[in-house]
């Protein structure tokens, strides 16, 4: 398959998150990228992504929002990172430029950085250059985002994400799309970006946000909005679930999916659902993400894989390996 990667992922480089106050190292790591693409470049065809564009950011984006990461990160040395430390619920957002943050945010783990706006350009640059791929009937993609994408909602950052990479890529095609999404967090920007329309179905299965990130989405009850109500369906399982369990709620998914008739099908990859990987809930091993992948890959639509989360170094390129090995 076509995997797309750009090395401008690297400009993106944070070294700490506030969890719970304190600063912790910050788990997504340049490696992750690196990693990844090391273990599918003998294998797969690697190409750079086409250039990106306000216009199709603001296919998702509000304007302001975008302005303001760019305003954000070109404040910043490349270096430094830049927290919310306040987060009002004004309908406008601040004038104060520091205290304009916590507008366009809502946690403490997702600082900007002086490279964060460029690479998080790059990594939705990939996911667009991957989904015209598969739309324009070219096969199926991978596209290797960093940071990753599905926290990121119409106008907020969060969980180290600042565009929603599988979002742009739904907003490539007019035709009907499918989102699953298999990180153990919930894809709460996704689901907001696309909550009142039929046009894509959403669907997540996750860690229960009564205890995971990101605690406030990822409930059942959300089902849609408007034309969208019955088009988001969200399963959250226990923390401590097994790799039976996921996969028997991952093909409950596939039947609503099959149902649905999507002409395309996004995949939302995160694989911090490995036991072994505790930035995120579920006790899940390889063997569970290479059935996933092929019960994913056997549905037989045209495919584009966004990479998510992911965050167990060791076992963090293998998983994804695994995964994407589903597809002939
Ligand atoms: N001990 C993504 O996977 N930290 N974001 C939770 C739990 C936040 C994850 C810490 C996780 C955000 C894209
Ligand atoms: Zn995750």
């Amino acid at each position: 398959m076509l995997v797309v990667y750009s090395e401008r992922h690297l400009l993106h480089s944070p070294t700490k998150e506030l969890w719970g106050g304190r600063p912790r190292p910050h788990p997504d790591v340049p490696d992750r990228a690196e990693l990844i693409l090391r273990e599918l470049q003998d294998c797969h065809s690697v190409v750079s992504p086409g250039k990106m564009t306000r216009a199709i950011l603001h296919g998702v984006h509000s304007a302001a929002y975008v302005d303001h990461v760019e305003a954000c990160s070109s404040a910043l040395s490349r270096t430094s990172e830049a927290f919310p430390f306040a987060f009002p619920r004004a309908g406008s957002a601040p004038a104060n430029p520091v205290a304009r943050r916590g507008f366009y945010s809502y946690d403490t783990v997702t600082p900007v950085t002086g490279g964060t706006f460029s690479a998080a350009l790059s990594a939705a640059a990939c996911a667009v250059s991957g989904a015209r791929h598969v739309f324009g009937g070219r096969g199926t993609a991978y596209c290797l985002c960093r940071p990753p994408g599905h926290h990121a909602t119409e106008s907020t950052m969060g969980g180290y994400c600042y565009f929603n990479n599988a979002a742009l890529a739904a907003a490539q095609t007019e035709g009907r799309v499918a989102i699953i999404d298999v990180d153990s967090h919930h894809g709460n920007g996704t689901q907001e970006i696309f909550y009142d329309t039929d046009r894509v179905l959403c669907c997540s299965l996750h860690g229960h946000p009564r205890s995971a990130f990101p605690y406030a989405w990822g409930f059942r009850g959300e089902r849609g909005m408007g034309n969208g109500v019955g088009y988001n369906i969200n399963v959250p399982l226990p923390g401590e679930s097994r790799g039976g369990k996921w996969i028997r709620a991952l093909r409950g998914l596939l039947v609503h999916i099959s149902k649905f008739e999507p002409d395309y099908l996004i995949v939302s990859l995160g694989v911090d659902g490995l036991a072994e990987d505790r930035n995120g809930p579920l006790i899940l091993e390889l063997e569970d993400y290479a059935r996933a992948g092929k019960a994913i890959a056997e549905l037989g639509y045209p495919t584009c894989i966004v990479q998510e989360g992911g965050y167990f170094l060791p076992l963090l390129a293998t998983c994804t390996s695994a995964f994407l090995s589903g597809w002939p």
